[in-house]
């Protein structure tokens, strides 16, 4: 594990309380837990911008009564299996499915992947989550 170093962070008092009810708010135990969460979030950040190589999920909810969707996602899935990790399919109900596909790969080319996917006519919503093979990251 890497040294720790301490050091004093200078903050108007009214955006401290902020951070204060913003870190109760979340569950954290101490602002430097905190801080350290907001300063890996920039990096991935960057990890993404600059095209990097990093790792998240892709979800997707569509409807299952559209088998044309179901062909069209999968196809897409199989143009780069380079990317996907793995996929998750969950039934939600009777007419709604979920995938959950994990992904890893340059910054670029998941992102197009997920907006492909996203962009599909019929999936009623579409997120990618922006994490980080942690490879960079303390
Ligand atoms: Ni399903």
């Amino acid at each position: 594990m890497d040294k720790i170093v301490r050091f004093g962070v200078s903050l108007e008092k009214g955006l401290l309380g902020k951070f204060d009810a913003l870190l109760e708010e979340r569950g954290y135990s101490s602002r430097s837990e905190a801080l350290r969460d907001l300063i890996r979030q920039s990096l991935i950040e960057k990890e993404w911008r600059e095209g990097a190589e990093v790792a998240g999920a892709v979800t997707l909810i569509y409807d299952h009564n559209r088998k044309d969707l179901v062909g069209r996602i999968t196809d897409i899935q199989h143009d780069c299996p380079h990317l996907i990790i793995s996929t998750q399919h969950i039934h939600l109900d009777h007419d709604h499915c979920l995938e959950i596909i994990a992904v890893r790969g340059g910054s670029e080319e998941v992102r197009r992947l997920a907006d492909s996917l996203r962009s599909i006519k019929g999936v009623k919503h579409g997120t990618i989550n922006m994490s980080s093979t942690g490879k960079d990251l303390e």
